[in-house]
């Protein structure tokens, strides 16, 4: 996998699209834009990354999305935007190639719920939790991954999907990545060990090929973190293999 390319600010031009070529407008320390990442590395889909500085934006990064975020995909005149839609379209375009859903109605309904209930409840108490300052979110965010964990013991398998990754192990996948460098549960600490189903979970999404690809080391993420907001040259600043 390429290193990721420097991010685009105000004043520069949009690349010239290539016809037939898939492009995912991200931005490297994203975990939203990650979550479209892993669906393109799992799947092996060929595609190219432009990243956006998303505190000086190019002029043209309205024009792809209204909200101005990333993740975008943009082919052959197509944009579409918002990670889970755009990691679920990447899936239905390229359904045999690498498939990441069930295909029972019921399993996909299940996954549905969890993905809800992650965006609703695990992500803002993530957040809320930082650096393990709030007692009160540190507590909600491992009834949260209690949950999780459950549900993971209840499938019997290695990974929500089966025996490799699917959709809803990469759709979660970005906060895990993050939990050491975010100190939730103490500086460089990663989940509980008492979550005895979901911090092997962990391990294993460690060494899967796509998240191999996306992950950074906790001190990239570290040091992100302390410029975010703050500095529009840590995006290119903070050196990463991915
Ligand atoms: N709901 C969106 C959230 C995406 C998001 O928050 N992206 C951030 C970067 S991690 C962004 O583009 N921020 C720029 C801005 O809001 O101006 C999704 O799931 O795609």
């Amino acid at each position: 996998m390429a290193p990721s390319p420097p991010h685009l600010s105000s004043g520069e031009a949009l690349p010239p699209l290539k016809p037939g070529v898939i492009r995912l407008y991200s931005m490297k320390f994203c975990p939203f834009a990650e979550r479209a990442r892993l669906v393109l590395n799992a799947k092996n889909i060929e595609h190219e990354v432009i990243n956006v500085n998303l505190w000086e934006k190019p002029t043209w990064f309205a024009d792809k999305n209204p909200n101005q975020q990333v993740p975008i995909v943009e082919h052959d005149g197509k944009i579409v935007y918002e990670s889970l839609i755009v990691s679920a379209y990447l899936e239905e375009l390229y359904p045999d190639k690498h498939p990441l859903v069930p295909k029972d109605p019921y399993s996909r309904a299940k996954d549905a719920m969890l993905i809800e209930f992650h965006g609703g409840k695990v992500i803002p108490n993530f957040f809320g939790a930082k650096d393990g300052v709030n007692e009160e979110k540190v507590e909600a965010l491992k009834g949260d991954l209690a949950k999780l964990d459950q549900d993971l013991k209840e499938r019997g398998t290695d990974f929500f999907y089966g025996s490799q990754p699917g959709y809803l192990d990469y759709m979660i996948w970005p906060i895990f990545a993050r939990v050491p460098s975010h100190g939730c549960f103490g500086a460089g600490q990663g989940i509980p060990k008492s979550l005895k189903v979901l911090a092997p979970w962990v391990e294993r999404m460690m060494k899967d090929k796509a998240v191999q690809s996306t992950i950074h080391p906790d001190s990239a993420y570290t040091e992100f973190n302390k410029y975010y907001r703050k500095d529009a040259t840590i995006f290119d600043r903070v050196e990463t293999p991915n």
